[in-house]
């Protein structure tokens, strides 16, 4: 049974069934054998790209469909369902196109969004590195002025597309003063000095390449310099306060998937006489699976509504990838159980969703940092 959802409009509506049309036909069938053979299925992305997925909350004039989040992420749930590598593929993408689309002056937005909103190009977003990655304002990697531009040496880890993207979203320092000495730049695919490390070799979502990103002595004009100077810490956290809930959307995504397979299993399987289903002990996992991921939904498009309604956001989005993330761990868990001995082989999928839920409590900020930034909201406010 497809999720009854409720959207705000005939648009969101169509969306939903043409998302659920790619993912059934193009989307799920490849999921199992692509991730256990760890091939990143670009040409799956670029059928997303064609049907103008990869732009959904973006202005119409550059390319995009200015659809609302409450829509925008609910596509997102749809396709992490089907295989969380592509969910989070637009997920990462869209984070990446964000600061452009939100602090790229006029020419800036003219001359790229239309390329990176079009389906085309693939976008990564750099903001880890090897010695700081929770610590996001304590990044080495730096950028020089040179002859008009700048010139870029350094490192950045953890980059979901590193080695596959079209253009790098990059924070990076350009004077010593803290955050407040980051600035943000857009870097192509194929500048000189450019190069990545190998795949690194994940427990899950091995469709989905994660690499190093290496500056040597890159050089890029002025112009790719994405907001003032020294504005990058804030326009990376603003970016990643809207990640955090495309990856609240793709563990709704993976916890639903866990909980049909489970559910469809334990009216099916039989033992002492009767459907597993029918005994207390299944029964009420299954109720608390359903309540938490229904609970995890509403509480991201709260956060979505809030985004929508030009409100702050930030700590909503916080508390949504936090708890739907912990929802999706919890979850895939117990959908393993059920399954007892078939849980836990390749030949059904919730082993695979209960390996990707891991990665959703720690890319975007851990937990704990989400728990930081909730707490600290609460102190502040
Ligand atoms: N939106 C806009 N600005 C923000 C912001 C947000 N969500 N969060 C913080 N800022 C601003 C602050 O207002 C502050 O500005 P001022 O200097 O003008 O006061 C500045 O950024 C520094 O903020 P803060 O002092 O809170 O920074 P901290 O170093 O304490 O770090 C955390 C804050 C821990 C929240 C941040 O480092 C973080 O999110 N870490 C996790 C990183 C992450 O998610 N990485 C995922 C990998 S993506 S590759």
């Amino acid at each position: 049974m497809p999720v009854e959802r409720v959207l705000p409009s005939s648009e969101g509506h169509d969306l939903i069934e043409l998302t659920r049309e790619i993912a059934a036909k193009e989307v799920a069938p490849r999921a199992a054998v692509e991730e256990s053979a760890g091939r990143f299925p670009r040409e799956v992305l670029r059928t997303l790209g064609a049907s103008g997925l990869l732009g959904l909350p973006y202005p119409e004039e550059y390319g995009g469909a200015a659809q609302p989040q409450e829509v925008y992420l609910q596509v997102v749930e749809e396709l992490a369902a089907a295989w969380l590598a592509m969910g989070l593929g637009v997920s990462v993408h869209t984070l990446s196109c964000f600061p452009v689309a939100f602090y790229g002056d006029a020419g800036q937005r003219e001359r790229l969004l239309p390329g990176m909103l079009g389906g085309d190009l693939l976008g990564a977003y750099c903001l880890s590195e090897p010695q700081s990655g929770s610590d996001a304002a304590a990044l080495t990697t730096r950028a020089v002025r040179d002859s008009g531009g700048f010139v870029v040496n350094g490192v950045k880890a953890w980059t979901t597309h590193g080695g596959v993207a079209d253009f790098y979203t990059v924070m990076t320092r350009t004077s010593d003063d803290g955050a407040r000495g980051i600035s943000c730049l857009h870097v192509p695919a194929g500048t000189g000095g450019l190069s990545f490390g190998a795949p690194e070799r994940k427990m899950g979502m091995r469709s989905s390449p994660t690499a190093q990103v290496r500056f040597d002595d890159v050089r890029v004009p002025a112009d790719a310099l994405v907001g003032a100077e020294g504005e990058g810490f804030k326009i990376a956290m603003a970016a990643l306060d809207g990640g955090r809930l495309g990856i609240a959307a793709c563990a709704v995504g993976v916890a639903q998937a866990a909980y049909d397979a489970a559910l469809a299993y334990a009216k099916e399987r039989r033992q002492f006489g009767s459907r597993i289903a029918d005994f207390q002990g299944v029964g009420f996992m299954l109720a608390d699976m359903a309540t938490t991921i229904a609970a995890a939904r509403a509480l991201y498009l709260d956060a979505a509504r809030l985004r929508d309604a030009g409100r702050p956001y930030g700590t909503r989005a916080a508390m949504a990838k936090l708890f739907a993330t912990d929802a999706c761990m919890r979850v895939t868990t117990d959908a393993v159980q059920i399954f007892g001995g078939y849980g836990y082989v390749e030949d059904f999928p919730v082993e695979r969703y209960m390996r990707e839920a891991k990665v959703l409590q720690i890319v975007e900020g851990t937990n704990q940092i989400q728990r930081l930034v909730i707490s600290r909201a609460l102190a502040r406010d």
